[in-house]
């Protein structure tokens, strides 16, 4: 019989190697696990719940908001309100901060509730993803500058995918973890640890139907792609699912490149750096993996809005060289 290991006991495990822990940091996770099994069950039935379309509203980005949007946003903020541990939330959804806690939370969370919202009323994959960093020490009252921290300045990230079935896979910094939800017993079970990701791919993976937009760098790098070459495993697949957590979980799984460039459509990119790219960096450099924006290291750039979008070239070592080789030519 496969000795079952359940996200819990995981987490409680990874405490124990630190001495010092205060279960802060596991709380947290448990408490994102449990919005994430309820936003799970919400998307498993959406299609005869009323749940499905959009709510007449949109975001700071300008985007048609879909009621799951805002049910995921609100399960996962009541998830964190639930103990006096996180002072701050930055969600996609909400144009500023959300103060929580009397602010004495030690915490500050980043998240995307619903990552690749075009998917939900076709039933596709949709994820939610999540950045954790720490407040700052400071006797000033909690800013919004505090949660202004580069990547390299995370203390976890993940993503929970709501796919053919829901897994959540989380880095404290100690290798990538990956959990399946098992309904039956309402619990997240380990189904792979300390994940990594294959050294290159034959898989690419970005929307071409912007290729006009595209520099000819870019458009080179693609062309190679598709480029018949035996020695080199080309032409590669292409793969988009358009749910950046679902592509980028398959590249982090099968190796790969996933790209969402800037472009003359989108001169800084379309994803957020905070909530999208900086944590799914985290994942897929604890995994052995490399994640850029074209010039510099994702998690090294100093965010100035909360907000704010990046370029993002992200996947299997090798793949992401061959693409700055285009670039630097
Ligand atoms: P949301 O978080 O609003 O869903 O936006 C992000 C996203 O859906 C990513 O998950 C995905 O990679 C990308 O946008 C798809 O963009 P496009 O439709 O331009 O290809």
């Amino acid at each position: 019989m496969m000795k079952l290991t359940t996200l819990e006991e995981h987490i409680i495990h990874a405490q124990n190697k630190f001495p010092g822990a205060t279960g802060d940091l596991s709380q947290l996770l448990r408490d994102i696990a449990l919005a994430a099994k309820i936003i799970s069950r919400e998307v498993n039935k959406a299609g005869i719940t009323n749940i499905l379309g959009l709510d007449g509203a949109s975001n700071v980005h300008g985007e048609s908001v879909k009621k799951l949007d805002l049910f995921a946003n609100e399960q996962l903020q009541s998830a964190l309100g639930r103990s006096n541990i996180t002072c701050m939330v930055i969600s996609e959804e909400n144009e500023g901060v959300v103060r929580l806690s009397d602010e004495s939370g030690k915490y500050i969370v980043y998240m995307d509730p619903l990552d690749g919202s075009s998917n939900i009323d076709i039933s596709a994959t949709i994820g939610s993803i999540f950045s954790i960093y720490i407040r700052p020490e400071s006797k000033e009252p909690l800013r919004e500058v505090d949660a202004l921290q580069p990547g390299t300045k995370q203390v976890a990230a993940g993503y929970v995918l709501y796919g053919s079935s829901t897994v959540m896979a989380y880095t404290t910094g100690m290798g990538v973890q990956l959990f399946t939800l098992d309904p039956s017993i309402g619990e997240f079970i380990l189904s792979e640890e300390d994940v990594r990701i294959p050294e290159t791919g034959n898989i690419y993976s970005t929307d071409e139907g912007s290729y006009i937009y595209w520099d000819e760098a870019l458009k080179k790098y693609v062309k190679y792609c598709q480029a018949f070459d035996t020695e080199t495993n080309r032409p590669y697949k292409a793969r988009y699912i358009g749910c950046m957590a679902a592509d980028v979980h398959r590249t982090l799984l099968e190796g790969g490149i996933f790209m969402y460039p800037d472009s003359s459509k989108y001169p800084n990119g379309k994803l957020r750096l905070m909530y999208e790219c900086n944590p799914l960096s985290y994942i897929i450099e604890q995994a052995g993996g490399v994640s850029t924006n074209g010039s510099s290291r994702i998690m090294e750039i100093q965010p100035k809005e909360i907000h704010e979008c990046t370029p993002i070239y992200i996947g299997s070592k090798k793949n992401v060289e061959k693409l700055e080789e285009f670039f630097l030519a």
